[in-house]
């Protein structure tokens, strides 16, 4: 049975640009998975501590035969790969990459929360979300038409399709 799922992705160090290309050309390669689609690229100001680079955003479609938590181990095997290092909360990063929706499931596990906690506050991830899916739906939080509509502004802009 394979399951939708939309991965954020992030990353405002050593050539967001290049991370994020990446970062997808790794999303191909999961096992048991397929890339369908991502949203392109976005530029986002930071949220949490200011003095760090604005940041590089973009959301992708995969289908995958994968439990939540077994996929969580390949993007953070991805993660590290690309060189994370986890230092201050919210701070800089090389890439982040976050299970946004899991199918239409909500899960609350030691190491998962899905919908994505910050979800509905951040127009970093609605934004990419609601150009790879307008109809979409989040379970338990509503249309992601309305969410975008409620969400506080942040400055986000679109750059692009992601050349890849
Ligand atoms: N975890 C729980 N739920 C999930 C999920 N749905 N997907 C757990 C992925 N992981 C999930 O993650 C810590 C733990 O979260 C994982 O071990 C996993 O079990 P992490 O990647 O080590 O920590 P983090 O991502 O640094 O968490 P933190 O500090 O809460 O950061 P956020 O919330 O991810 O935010 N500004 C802009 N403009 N754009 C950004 O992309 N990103 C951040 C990071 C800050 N500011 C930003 C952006
Ligand atoms: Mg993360």
């Amino acid at each position: 049975m394979t399951v939708k799922v939309y991965i954020g992705l992030g990353s405002n160090l050593h050539n967001p640009e290049q991370q994020i290309v990446s970062a997808l050309q790794s999303l191909r390669e999961i096992k048991a998975s397929r890339l369908i689609n991502n949203s392109g690229l976005f530029r986002s100001p930071p949220m949490g501590p200011q003095d760090q680079p604005d940041y590089l955003n973009a959301a992708a479609l995969i289908e995958t035969e994968l439990t939540a938590e077994l996929l969580l181990d390949q993007l953070q095997n991805i993660e590290n790969t690309q060189g994370r290092v986890r230092s201050r909360r919210w701070g800089e990063r090389t890439l982040d990459l976050d299970i946004l929706l899991y199918g239409d499931e909500v899960i609350h596990s030691e190491r998962l929360t899905i919908p994505h906690a910050g979800l509905a506050l951040r127009e970093f991830v609605l934004h990419p979300l609601q150009r790879l899916n307008p109809a979409l739906n989040v379970p338990g939080k509503g249309k992601i038409i309305d969410l975008v509509e409620a969400c506080p502004a942040s400055g986000i802009e679109y750059l692009g399709p992601i050349n890849d």
